[in-house]
């Protein structure tokens, strides 16, 4: 049945015919070497692509440049009403595009349908935003003079997107973009190309109809073919890039080399702080979907938790006893709260990291063990989450794997704390659990958590899209989804209007 499952699974999102790896307002027929898109869950092969190289990416990138220049006209708001009948068609795929997620992924059904209501979230929010481009209007110091400013859009903007929110995170910039004015480049991650195709055959013939099918743009290919064109390509003014810090601070320099704009979405080392004051009731599932969630392969993932001296070892008992009771499997399957991991690099990454933390004297508390690898019967990438006991100051602490490996951490006070917490490259999400009052917001404050995201009796995982999603540091400083993120993906023009019939001079200046 599995097996039958995922066959309607691809036909239902029409990937069981001959796919192409390029789209530019219609699919271009692409020849470059095979990309062979294996299920981390069984090792199946789902698909086989033939990739788009430098030719198919300077198609999409000159039908984008052409539909911008229309798109740029049409009215905010009926941009708005065009990403309005995109979230319908994602309502109406949300099932079969969820299981594409968990399928080619591996994370969780219950989490794949989760990330495509998170795209459908991001774009009802984009048809809200499109009639709200706010610009500032300022008070003139010259007599019978106007100034205000406008958010024009853009223009091309280039989404390089990572493996483990195939859809969402691509959809933050996408649906933004589109009500901003600009076009979109997709260049999605090698390891999970069909959820891109998937999502750009759904989404794509809303725009078609209007015959600019070519403002979402999607270019499936290497990196020295296709990624580091469009990195340095003068026509996108704008790169929105999510993966690793390594790749991120090249992209960066490659970017500012031209002066480009990029937005950054770059590793994180996410901590909870429980303090003594904590409602161990919340704190204890939060820590588990925080760190098992997506078996450990979100931005977000819960990768310490700084304990209070006095109640780590109650913590520790309540984490192993809960982790004892994570069902791992099949993330297709009903019941099943932790999928593999994407491919065997993980594995062995993680392998590896938990070898590291025991020679820096990290003490393994619980899990760790490959359940099965590639070439074993189910062919899937399980793993047992892990915890750990150790020390924020170990290299493989301040390093993010991308692995369910939790580092359980014992501070004397809140003031350790807030020191270790802050302590490491990254800065991306954060959370507190604690019922006291000072001390959640102490931990909120200026010389609180120094991340993007802090929390308070939530974990650090699972943000909604109504917020600014980013971090600080190594993180790479970009903002994406909710707030006013919108206003990296325009350009604004301050306007000053004289509508008096003198010429006076700001500063007072005389001149002649
Ligand atoms: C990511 O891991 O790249 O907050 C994004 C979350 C999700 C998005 C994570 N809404 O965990």
């Amino acid at each position: 049945t599995a097996a039958r499952d995922v066959q309607s699974i691809l036909r239902e999102l029409g990937l069981d015919g001959q796919l192409s790896g390029a789209y530019a307002g219609e699919w271009i027929p692409t020849s470059g070497p095979e990309l062979e898109v294996r299920s981390p869950g069984t090792g199946e092969v789902l698909a086989r692509i033939p990739q788009a190289g430098a030719a198919e990416y300077e198609r999409c990138v000159e039908a984008a440049q052409a539909a911008f220049l229309k798109w740029r006209e049409k009215p905010a708001p009926l941009r708005g009403e065009i990403v309005r009948r995109m979230g319908e068609r994602l309502r109406a795929k949300k099932d079969a595009l969820g299981a594409l997620v968990t399928l080619e992924m591996g994370k969780i059904l219950q989490e794949g349908l989760g990330e495509v209501q998170e795209a459908i979230d991001i774009a009802d929010f984009a048809v809200g935003q499109s009639r709200m481009l706010y610009g500032l209007s300022m008070h003139s110091e010259r007599p019978g003079h106007a100034m205000r400013e406008q958010w024009h859009p853009l223009g091309i903007c280039g989404v390089i997107s990572a493996f483990n929110f195939p859809v969402a995170v691509w959809a933050w910039n996408s649906m933004i973009a589109l009500i901003c004015g600009d076009a979109c480049i997709w260049k999605p991650s090698p390891k999970a190309p069909l959820c891109a195709i998937a999502t750009t055959k759904i989404l794509a013939p809303v725009l078609e109809e209007e015959g600019l099918g070519a403002l979402l743009g999607l270019v499936i290919g290497t990196n020295e073919e296709v990624g580091e064109r469009l990195v340095a390509d003068r026509r996108v003014p704008l790169i929105s890039f999510t993966g690793s810090t390594r790749v991120g601070r090249e992209v960066a320099a490659k970017v500012a080399g031209r002066l480009g704009k990029s937005i950054l979405e770059l590793g994180g080392n996410n901590a909870m702080v429980v303090t003594e004051n904590a409602d161990l009731d919340l704190a204890i599932p939060a820590i588990v979907f925080g760190s098992v969630g997506t078996c450990g392969q979100r931005c977000t993932t819960t990768r310490r938790v700084l304990v209070a001296d006095a109640i780590a070892d109650e913590v520790e008992r309540r984490l192993v006893a809960a982790y004892d009771q994570v069902r791992i499997g099949n993330p297709l399957a009903d019941g099943t709260l932790c999928g593999p991991l994407i491919d065997s690099h993980a594995v062995e990454g993680m392998q590896r990291t938990l070898e590291e933390a025991k020679q820096e004297g990290a003490e393994l508390v619980y899990g760790g063990e490959v359940l099965s690898l590639d070439g074993d019967e189910s062919g899937g990438h399980y793993v047992k989450p892990c915890i750990m006991r150790a020390s924020n100051s170990m290299s493989v602490v301040q390093h993010e794997t991308f692995a369910p490996i939790l580092y359980l951490i014992r501070v004397a006070d809140l003031d350790e704390a807030i020191a270790q917490h802050n302590d490491v490259p990254q800065g991306l999400s954060s959370a507190i659990f604690s019922s006291d009052v000072r001390e959640a917001e102490r931990f909120l404050s200026a010389v609180g958590s120094d991340c993007g995201i802090a929390n308070v009796n939530i974990g650090t995982s699972g943000a909604e899209i109504g917020g600014a999603f980013g971090g600080e540091k190594d993180t790479g400083g970009g903002r994406e989804s909710g707030s006013d993120a919108w206003k990296a993906y325009m350009r604004r023009q301050t306007n000053t209007v004289n509508w008096s019939r003198e010429l006076p001079l700001a500063q007072g200046i005389s001149f002649g």
